[in-house]
């Protein structure tokens, strides 16, 4: 079973060698590291280049010529991913806030049919005690509110860290889809939904990034929120399948 995982970069120079060595560090069978990277002006791109040497034929890198957002690095990672023969296509962010160690608990879940979500507000999940009050009850009330709306069973709906088994990953119209960063995983969790996925939430401990500095901000929430709500008229056609 070939597993990648896509790792967008946006200056992430201090965070992926580290990052790298971690990962490979598993000694995980057939586990490939696809970096899409956006031209990081630090040169992030020319180093996971270097990196390319070192962790052949397992790493690869995929260049962006500008950065158009998040979402759409995802998509484009993903159809590499996917032209590349991965049985399982994973996602992770590049600056630790993702925990290493639950990579073989993902696959796993993912290898037996499930969409593996690394998931904050299960049992045994957590956020950074450094997040301010505002951060915590914006992210916790932003899963619920979505899956309120969008009717899906599914606790941690924005988070960044999940393993796809290749099918399902591959039904998903990903040319519809609009949203970028935020609302880009909860668009993706509900398009799952209504083509039948079945999620496994593994906890996980959500670190805030340590090198590099953070842009989340109260309006990129508030516009997510609003995003959301429109989801299940944009997916009308799909809901009606169901
Ligand atoms: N290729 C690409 N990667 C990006 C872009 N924006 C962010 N990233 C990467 O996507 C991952 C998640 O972005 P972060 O900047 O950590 O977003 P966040 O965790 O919501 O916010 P922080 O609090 O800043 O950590 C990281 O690995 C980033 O380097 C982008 O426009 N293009
Ligand atoms: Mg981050």
């Amino acid at each position: 079973m070939k597993t990648t995982i896509v790792i967008p970069t946006y200056n992430e120079k201090e965070n992926l060698p580290i990052l790298l060595e971690r990962i490979f560090g598993l000694n995980q069978n057939d586990l490939h590291i696809l970096i899409v990277d956006d031209s990081s002006p630090d040169g992030t791109g020319e180093l996971a280049e270097e990196l390319k040497e070192k962790y052949a034929p397992y790493l690869d890198v995929f260049h962006r010529p500008v950065k158009n957002g998040l979402g759409r690095a995802y998509v484009e990672g993903f159809a590499v991913a996917i032209n590349n023969g991965a049985d399982i296509i994973g996602h992770m962010d590049a600056d630790f806030s993702h925990p290493i160690e639950k990579i073989p608990a993902m696959i796993e879940a993912a290898v037996a049919g499930k969409v593996a979500v690394g998931s904050r507000y299960v049992k045994g999940g957590s956020v950074d005690e450094k997040w301010p009050i505002w951060r915590k009850a914006l992210s916790r009330f932003g899963s619920f509110y979505s899956r309120t709306i969008l009717g899906i069973n599914l606790n941690d709906v924005t988070g960044g860290y999940k393993f796809w088994p290749r099918a399902m990953l591959a039904a998903i119209p990903m040319e519809r889809i609009r949203s970028g960063g935020y609302v880009f995983q909860v668009e993706m969790n509900y398009l799952a939904y209504l083509l039948g996925a079945e999620f496994c939430e593994i906890p996980i401990y959500f670190a805030e990034r340590v090198a590099g500095i953070s842009k989340m901000s109260f309006k990129i929430q508030m516009e997510a929120a609003i995003q959301v709500w429109l989801l299940p008229s944009r997916y009308k056609d799909i809901r009606k399948r169901l």
